[in-house]
């Protein structure tokens, strides 16, 4: 076995990362005596912090507004705001997150020290002060700070995560549950009318083996930034499975969710996916069901009449639109037909012709920001 010299072993860490020293934090200094505000800026500057040094509770309440301030070191006594004042307003103002204060009172000033415990400051330190004792009291208050700072961007991160899809960012089946429940509630009890589409994409699989897997997620990426491209805000959208997606469309008739449908079906045809420097296009089919209509009683029986039109669409060979009107009748918009038969818009499986203009959504039809001035072609 090999000797390693003791030098170069690799030595234990003496200090666990929890308690290492903070530095670089963004410390407020308000104190009125300007000699006592000079020897705290100067040591902590040398503990290698940055320090805003002000007179007053107000003036410090002021420079915390605007944000990025790690820690606020408060004198008790000061005029216009003292410090217990602006403990409390700060304490008020930074409810969700974590904002030390430290109050700097007079070693015999027991009450001020209680009562400034009292109205929520973290700690406190005697003056006269002792410099190690103030950087040690400085350095606790950051770690604690840093370590919540952490805890409550991973439980923002969680939350998120339960109710959004990792790979899309668009919402989960879960989010989607809820909220269709929710929004089938309301369209019942308003009499209002509401559509649901299932954007399935065509021979994902097909991606899958040209490219490898990774370019198949890039296509599902790319078709779900068509589908949020081409809705409302108050439309949800949400990863109905691997390739599939729901679009929920509140407070919208037939013509208003056909038009919706083929806007994403164009814009999924017209966005090929660039991955790599290498081009995919695709395309989708996408079944929609609406309520009211017969045999639409349920949120259940919607899911499963669009995924009926989405079958039919498939059967019929993919790459169209498939709108469930009535059980046993389900209309199929030639819409892969549409880009070169002069815009004679969509036909019935039975023939009959149905007057949905693609090229002119309705006026209700508001597009989100980012999709302004791309109105479809
Ligand atoms: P169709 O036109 O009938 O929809 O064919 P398809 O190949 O898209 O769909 P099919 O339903 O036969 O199979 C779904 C395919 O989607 C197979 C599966 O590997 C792929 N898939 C599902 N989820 C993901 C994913 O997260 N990433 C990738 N790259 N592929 C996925
Ligand atoms: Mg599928
Ligand atoms: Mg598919």
């Amino acid at each position: 076995m090999p000797v390693v010299p003791t030098s170069d072993r690799p030595r234990p860490r003496l200090t666990p990362p929890q308690l290492e020293e903070v530095r670089g934090a963004n410390i407020v200094v308000a104190d009125d005596d300007r000699i006592t505000q000079g020897m705290l800026v100067n040591i902590l500057r040398q503990a290698g912090h940055t320090v805003f040094p002000v007179d007053d509770g107000q003036e410090a309440l002021e420079r915390i507004a605007q944000g990025g301030v790690d820690l606020v070191l408060l004198d008790v006594v000061m005029p216009r705001l003292s410090g217990h004042e602006a403990c409390r307003i700060l304490k008020g103002m930074t409810a969700d997150g974590f904002l030390p204060v430290v109050l700097v009172t007079v070693k015999t000033d027991t009450a001020s020290r209680v009562e400034g415990l009292k109205i929520g400051a973290d700690d406190y330190v005697c003056k006269p002060f002792d410099e190690q004792e103030l950087l040690a009291r400085v350095n606790a208050m950051l770690r604690i700070k840093r370590l919540h700072d952490h805890v409550s961007s991973q439980r923002a991160r969680l939350e998120r995560l339960s109710v959004h899809d990792e790979m899309t960012n668009l919402y989960n089946y879960r989010y989607l549950n809820t909220r269709l429940t929710e929004e089938f509630k309301r369209a019942e009890r308003y009499h209002e009318p509401f559509a649901c589409a299932v954007v399935d994409i065509d021979q994902l699989k097909a991606h899958n083996d040209a490219g490898g897997r990774s370019s198949g997620d890039a296509v599902i990426r790319s078709v779900a930034d068509s589908i949020r491209r081409c809705v409302r805000e108050v439309d949800v959208v949400a990863r109905y499975g691997g390739e599939e997606f729901l679009v929920v469309l509140p407070s919208t008739h037939f013509a208003g969710s056909v038009a919706v449908a083929e806007r994403i079906w164009r814009e999924v045809r017209d966005r090929p996916t660039d991955f790599g420097g290498r081009v995919f296009k695709s395309t989708v089919s996408i079944g929609v069901a609406l309520y009211p209509s017969r045999d639409v009683r349920s949120k259940d029986a919607l899911l499963r009449a669009a995924d009926a039109a989405l079958s039919q669409a498939k059967r019929e060979g993919g790459n169209r639109i498939c709108v469930f009107q009535q059980q046993g009748y389900i209309y199929t918009p030639s819409v892969a037909a549409s880009a070169g038969d002069g815009g004679r818009g969509p036909r019935s499986e039975r023939g009959s012709s149905l007057s949905v203009a693609a090229d002119n959504p309705p006026p209700s039809v508001r597009l989100r920001d980012d999709q302004e001035g791309r109105k479809p072609t």
